[in-house]
């Protein structure tokens, strides 16, 4: 912890921050980014930034990265501004540059970092309380995606090429209970037939794309719902976060991450799979939510696929968690052995639990 202190004092000064560094700690154990929370005195006041470190094994070329944010958040900011909107520095990143203005300071030696503005006021949560939350968390990123459609300039950099390219996930699947290089296949016996009996859904929307009956659309791709963060007083969503992947994607992925993220009371790693199921009133909400932005230009091709897409995202998750498993873990940090095989017992239990319902699922938002 002292180490991290003095490292982040070293780290805060390279970036345009006036004030001094009072204390900083770790603030969100994510699976890939390592975040920091710093507390700094400024002209008396207390402010606080985010300061953190891209992971390098998972995004190749942090400079993309950066440079997608930064024409990202910037845009939405101009949005919001033309729209007068309130609270505007609390509803979307803000970037702080270096010190020589560049959105992120490398430290020479394999080192990516960056800075954001504390957005104070919000939580986020693991797991969704409510029927209301489950609609701010669609809203939010149906107008994230929104904002974007008319993104002027270049196509985004792939950030990750492929990321939610399902079928080359299921093949990554494949290589891996065949390499076995761990010897885990055989725990994982039941998961790896229940991926292998899936396998025909895979190339359902890859294809919708190919033909061109599906746009491409500028997508968030990691719409987990502890990325929303809810005003602690009002619950309403102010501001979507982790935006390493936002890229060229389909619309469907991610809100089949957000179906996969707040319709199960459960954590990801739940190990009681009895509990473990797509609830109704939660995808209602989420699907009203979702619509009531993005509504505004989906197309009848995408809407037709919504419950689908909950389906298909749930099940990708869960081939990569197990792949991750049956690859030495090297990919999600774990924080126990089979880790990994836990939460993708807990994905292919909600795949099942959205399948016994995906055609009254498709009957609701068919209606709205
Ligand atoms: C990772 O950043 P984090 O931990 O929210 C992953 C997502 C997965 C998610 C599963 C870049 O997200 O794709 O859905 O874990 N992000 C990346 O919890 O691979
Ligand atoms: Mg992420």
């Amino acid at each position: 912890m002292a180490y991290q202190e003095k490292e982040l004092q070293h780290i805060s000064r390279q970036f345009q921050i006036y004030g001094e560094i009072l204390h900083a700690e770790t603030f969100k154990i994510g699976h890939i980014n390592e975040t920091y929370s710093a507390t700094y005195d400024q002209g008396g006041m207390r402010v606080r930034y985010i300061h953190q470190k891209i992971n390098k094994r998972v995004f190749k070329e942090p400079p993309a990265v950066m440079k997608n944010l930064v024409r990202v958040t910037t845009h939405i900011r101009n949005k919001l501004e033309a729209q007068e909107a309130s609270d505007i520095t609390r509803r979307s990143l803000i970037v702080i540059p270096t010190r020589d203005g560049q959105a992120y300071y490398y430290n020479g030696d394999g080192e990516y970092w960056r800075t954001f503005v504390f957005v104070e006021g919000v939580q986020t949560f693991e797991a969704v309380q409510s029927p209301r939350q489950a609609y701010e968390a669609g809203r939010a990123f149906g107008e994230f995606q929104l904002h974007l459609v008319d993104l002027p300039g270049e196509r985004l950099l792939e950030t990750i090429p492929d990321f939610h390219n399902t079928r080359k996930r299921f093949a990554a699947l494949q290589e891996a209970v065949e390499k076995d290089h761990y010897n885990r296949a055989r725990e994982a016996r039941p998961e790896i037939e229940f991926a292998l009996s899936r396998e025909p859904m895979v190339d359902v929307i890859l294809n919708a794309m190919a033909k061109g009956a599906i746009p491409e659309r500028i997508t968030h791709n990691d719409t987990k719902f502890n990325n929303v963060m809810l005003d602690t007083k009002t619950g309403q969503a102010m501001c979507v976060v982790d935006l390493d992947t936002v890229m060229p994607g389909c619309a469907l992925y991610d809100f089949g991450d957000m179906v996969r993220t707040t319709t199960s009371p459960t954590l990801e790693d739940e190990r009681d799979l009895s509990k473990v199921k797509m609830q109704m009133p939660m995808f209602k909400k989420l699907a009203e939510g979702y619509l009531s932005t993005a509504g505004l230009f989906l197309t009848k091709a995408e809407r037709s696929l919504i419950a689908f897409s909950g389906k298909l995202i749930t099940f990708e998750i869960g081939l990569r968690f197990l792949t991750d498993f049956l690859s030495g873990d090297t990919y999600f940090r774990i924080h126990r052995p089979g880790h990994n095989l836990d939460r993708c017992r807990t994905q292919f239990s909600l795949v099942k639990s959205i399948e016994r319902q995906e055609e009254a699922m498709q009957k609701f938002v068919d209606k709205l």
